[in-house]
């Protein structure tokens, strides 16, 4: 029987030379360490045979909020080949995020960074979480300590395609954050699908620079190099400087929006300096075309945006080249997120589920391999986000021109996509709302040259109070991870409602528009 393991899927593709370089780490205190082919396959199975000595139950949680490193991808890859189920969490949650994240998913196992033992344990071990290890950015902490003692040799497990590999919490617009379950089989077909469309070559050596707890970087990068036994040179935080710099010795980039505005504000961009590159793509939040074109003059790259989500993995990618099936049709179109990928179905629908004409907009839903099996533990809402023929509403609001091209125009999904990362504006409206005198609040996206977009928190006061704005931001500081802080809060008399009552948030959106602006 074919085993279905990603990680076995991957290590099927390392080169024959096991002892080349698979990823050089590059910039900060942490740079200039070179790991093998060989590392990676014996630390990934020291680390998969440590879980295997915990004798977890199959499908254990595995929960993860430590910095990039080399050590933490690692971690990842023995979770997969352990047969258990990872769960990454961005390091800027505070102990009230993990504490929902822990509680919600149960996991048997918890690592965290060391500076972060304290309270993190705490969490954990209150939850019924049996086992929690640090991990430091230098490698320090008793995770790598306790995995010194295993054999660095390992099997994968054997894996169906459908058992469950990941679990990525997302936001939701009411209520609390629910974990998207990726199967083995959704990752490892995207993987494949994305080597084959954006034409992966065996010399082809990619810059990592993005967070490894969401699926850009973990899943498009990360599989992406390694489906394809590409070395990567890898930073653990996004340095444009450093970036910039490793484009001769690199030929793919990948990258969120922002890190594209924060790169074009290097002198030393230039077309001489990107010429080794072969691909620039970008995703997680719309690219400006002003960005698109910038960095065409600059570089004589054409960025590739492609479209995806955490349940989906990639659903939509401009086309690498022009080929035979779109034929001269088949350029990048900025502005565009390009095509299906292929055997993923997309469709535009209207609000009663019936496909919409070519060119008219609607709500985007998609079908494939790569949608998700549902939300962790909530069967009732992930029924509610499936059509009847299987089709997963996506929330993005879109249209498909008529040579096949995807433009997302909107989110019915009241959500802000702030430098990459998605932040609920529920969320924030629900922690402003129980600060005292606070009557209520709206938070709303805005844009800003930096974040693409960010939060603006307009709030209204209870008779006789006084609210300081300042302290607003500083309390919710306190509580939530700092990327959703608004970047502005201000005190109005009251909030524009419609006639059915609800709040009129694009006339608020459209008060604060001006407030970023670039000089
Ligand atoms: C940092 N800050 C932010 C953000 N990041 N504010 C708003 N939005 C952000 N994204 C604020 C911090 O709160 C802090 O504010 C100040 O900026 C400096 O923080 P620092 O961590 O030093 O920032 P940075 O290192 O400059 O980070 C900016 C960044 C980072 C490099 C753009 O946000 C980033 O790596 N974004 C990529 C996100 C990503 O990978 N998304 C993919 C999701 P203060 O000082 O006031 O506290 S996967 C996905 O969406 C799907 C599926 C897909 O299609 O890919
Ligand atoms: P996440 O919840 O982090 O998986 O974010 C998924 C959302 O990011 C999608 O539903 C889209 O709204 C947005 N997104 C991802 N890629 C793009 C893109 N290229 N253009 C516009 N929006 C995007």
């Amino acid at each position: 029987m074919n085993n279905h393991n990603l990680y076995a899927a991957l290590r099927a593709a390392f080169p024959v030379d096991f002892d080349a370089t698979a990823v050089e780490t590059v910039g900060g205190a942490h740079g200039g360490l070179r790991y093998s082919w060989r590392d990676l396959d014996r630390a990934s199975a020291m680390l998969a045979n440590l879980l295997g000595s915990l004798a977890l139950p199959a499908g254990s949680r595995i929960a993860v909020q430590v910095e990039k490193s080399v050590e933490a991808l690692m971690l990842y890859l023995a979770v997969l080949r352990a047969g258990h189920v990872f769960l990454p969490l961005n390091t800027a949650y505070q102990s009230g995020e993990i504490e929902y994240f822990v509680g919600n998913a149960e996991p048997a196992v918890v690592v965290c960074s060391p500076a972060n033992f304290g309270w993190v344990s705490k969490i954990a071990f209150k939850a019924g979480t049996r086992h929690v290890f640090t991990l430091g950015e230098d490698r320090s902490g008793s995770l790598l300590d306790r995995a010194a003692h295993h054999s660095d040799v390992h099997t994968p497990v054997q894996s169906r395609a459908d058992d469950l590999g990941v679990i990525i919490y997302t936001s939701g617009t009411t209520g609390r954050s629910k974990g998207a379950m990726l199967s083995h089989g959704n990752m490892l077909s995207n993987a494949q699908v994305l080597r084959a469309y954006w034409g992966w070559k065996p010399d082809d050596v990619l810059i990592h620079a993005l967070p490894i707890f969401h699926v850009h970087g973990l899943f498009v990068a990360i599989h992406g190099a390694l489906i394809n036994g590409s070395p990567m040179l890898w930073l653990n935080k996004f340095e444009p400087r450093a970036v910039v710099e490793l484009l001769p010795r690199a030929t793919v980039f990948m990258g969120v929006p922002t890190l594209y505005t924060r790169l074009l504000a290097e002198p030393d961009l230039t077309k001489q300096q990107a010429a080794h590159m072969r691909l620039f793509v970008s995703g997680s939040a719309p690219l400006l075309i002003e960005t698109f074109d910038e960095w065409q003059a600059r570089t004589g790259h054409t960025i590739l945006e492609r479209y995806g989500m955490s349940e989906t993995v990639m659903i939509t990618s401009n086309p690498y080249a022009p080929d035979a099936r779109h034929g001269a049709q088949g350029e990048r179109r900025g502005g565009t997120v390009g095509f299906p990928l292929p055997g993923n179905e997309l469709r535009v629908v209207d609000d009663a589920n019936r496909p919409v004409p070519v060119g008219e907009i609607g709500a985007i839903q998609v079908r494939g391999p790569n949608v998700f099996k549902g939300y962790w533990r909530m069967p009732e809402k992930t029924a509610e986000e499936f059509t009847a023929d299987g089709f997963f509403k996506t929330g993005d609001v879109g249209r498909v021109d008529e040579r096949g091209y995807v433009s997302i125009v909107g989110r019915s999904k009241d959500l802000i996509i702030s430098g990459g990362y998605n932040v609920y504006p529920a969320e924030i409206e629900s922690c402003i709302n129980e600060m005292p005198g606070v009557a209520e609040s709206a938070v709303v996206g805005v844009p800003h040259p930096d974040f693409g977009e960010v939060g603006v928190a307009v709030l209204t006061v209870r008779p006789g109070a006084v609210v300081d704005p300042e302290q607003v931001l500083a309390a919710l500081k306190a509580r939530l991870a700092n990327f959703k802080i608004p970047k502005r809060c201000v005190v109005v008399p009251e909030l524009p409602r419609n006639t059915m009552g609800k709040v009129q948030k694009n006339l608020l959106r459209n008060d604060y528009a001006g407030l970023f602006k670039a000089a």
